[in-house]
């Protein structure tokens, strides 16, 4: 009886094992999933993100998908009318167009998307996801041309994120409009900023969005720094990780929050002083842009 019992036992516990190799990963599980999940709910959670605001594009091996896809069985091809030859077969997970953050937690296959981008660059193969019909965001140019211009710079970058940061908007009506202005105010908010983006943040004027331009000129400051703002709109971050990007935007979120508060309180008196950033720098073993500084800076 015993014996049996042990022989049942070996059986099924083969026959599950097989099972589980033959069959794909359910991709719901999948970190990459979760990791949009998560970081779409908080977007929406700080309020950066209200109806169809923000979007999120995640550069993934293909050895990762495979264990979830089969990437051989495209549903759907969806053309796009820039050149993204220089990602082709390269595989993301990005949110729908139209899609609101709020909703991506209770259903993930319809808010977003598993694509690979075509050979001839010019248009994208639906793996997985847009279950309703959907199509990626409407700001896809700026996001592959912003992973194109990332991936120049630095090979490791996956991540793009678009979000309604609402105190960095509230500044592109107030605050002078330059890269070297505006990196300096959100440096002296926080000590930290300079630390967390030592090559600051670049600036656009008000372009239309989803538009190939706004694309093209995000990308090409995208060269130059991680963060763009876009006067009116929002702001660009891109990174390594989703931790990373996230990270990024919530710390010159906080400076521009900081800066709210300071002009409220009547505005600066006293602040970081260019010794100060020097003295930042070496101890963090940084090198900020010397773009930025007020005098001619040698020594960093
Ligand atoms: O996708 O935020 O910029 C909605 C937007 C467009
Ligand atoms: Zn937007």
């Amino acid at each position: 009886m015993l014996a049996s019992l042990h022989i049942e036992g070996f059986f099924h516990e083969s026959a599950k094992k097989i099972l589980e190799e033959s069959i794909v990963k359910n991709i719901v599980e999948a970190p990459f999933v979760k990791e949009m999940v998560e970081v779409t709910s908080n977007l929406y959670r700080l309020g950066w993100d209200e109806r169809n605001g923000g979007n999120v594009s995640y550069l993934l091996d293909e050895e990762v998908v495979q264990e979830y896809l089969d990437t051989t069985n495209v549903l759907r091809t969806i053309s796009m009318d820039f050149d993204g030859t220089a990602l082709s077969g390269k595989y993301f997970i990005v949110t729908g167009s139209g899609k609101y953050f709020k909703n991506v937690i209770q259903d993930p296959a319809n808010n977003l998307g598993v694509i690979r981008v075509s050979e001839d660059g010019h248009g994208v193969e639906l793996l997985w996801g847009y279950t309703d019909g959907g199509v990626p965001t409407s700001e896809l140019p700026a996001h592959l041309m912003s992973h194109i211009a990332r991936l120049e710079v630095d090979p490791e970058n996956r991540i793009v994120m678009h979000c309604h940061a609402s105190h960095l908007l509230a500044m592109t009506f107030t605050h002078e409009l330059t890269a070297k202005a505006m990196t300096r105010t959100l440096w002296e908010m926080c000590t930290e900023c300079m630390v967390v983006f030592p090559e600051g943040i670049q600036v656009l004027p008000w372009l239309i969005p989803g538009s190939n331009e706004i694309g093209q000129a995000t990308a090409e400051k995208m060269k130059a720094a991680r963060l763009v703002l876009w006067s009116f709109h929002g702001v660009y971050g891109a990174g390594r990780t989703m931790d990373e990007t996230f990270g990024l935007i919530e710390t010159a979120e906080k400076a521009a929050q900081i800066y709210t508060y300071v002009q409220a309180q009547g505005g600066v008196r006293q602040t970081i002083t260019d010794e100060n950033f020097i003295d930042l720098a070496k101890q963090f073993g940084i090198t900020p842009n010397p773009e930025f500084f007020e005098a001619q800076v040698t020594s960093i």
